[in-house]
């Protein structure tokens, strides 16, 4: 979730009572804020877990190695996965970047650990498409923002439904993608 100047000064605030460690190295689920309802994100939730999607343009993605040599403010670190290609940034502003926050519901926190699926159904084209999953922090937002995804095509104008397994506990969501944006 690349928009920390939306979003920056309420991460400052979180850092300063509770810091939150980038490593996610041996843990499972870390104690963090994050799943919140905010907008232009969606909600589902399943017995044992909460799923938050959110789709944004497409980011800058940084491997660790090239955070340290390049110090870069904005965009995502990569902690595991591929990206997408991004030559499908000239295609009409088609790409988007899909991802999703997943968080325990009895401990509330981000699940860091987890090897999710994700559908992606382009209901408009009946195209089906899985997405590789790559997980991903926001650059400077540490494990709170940890979710897994990737860029996608998405044409504006078509609905989605997008399908998250983890489990065998599934969230889906409906989504469309506006006209002109
Ligand atoms: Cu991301």
């Amino acid at each position: 979730m690349s928009s920390i100047l939306r979003r920056g000064a309420a991460l400052v605030a979180f850092a300063a009572i509770a810091p939150i460690g980038a490593s996610v190295a041996g843990t499972t689920t870390t104690t963090a804020v994050g799943c919140k309802a905010e907008a232009g994100v969606h909600i589902t939730v399943t017995p044992t877990y909460r799923f938050a999607l959110r789709i944004e343009k497409p980011v800058k993605m940084y491997t660790p190695a090239q955070v340290r040599k390049m110090h870069p403010k904005h965009g995502e670190v990569m902690l595991r996965g591929k990206m997408t290609s991004m030559g499908g940034m000239s295609m009409g502003g088609s790409m988007r970047h899909l991802e999703v926050q997943i968080c325990s519901r009895e401990k509330s926190t981000v699940v860091t650990n987890a090897n999710p699926t994700i559908v992606l159904v382009d209901t408009s084209s009946k195209k089906t498409t899985k997405v590789h999953i790559a997980v991903m922090e926001g650059i400077g937002e540490g494990v709170a923002d940890l979710h897994y995804g990737n860029n996608v095509v998405m044409p504006a104008g078509h609905r989605f439904t997008i399908t998250v397994t983890l489990k065998g506990e599934r969230a889906v969501f409906h989504v469309r993608r506006p006209r002109s944006m």
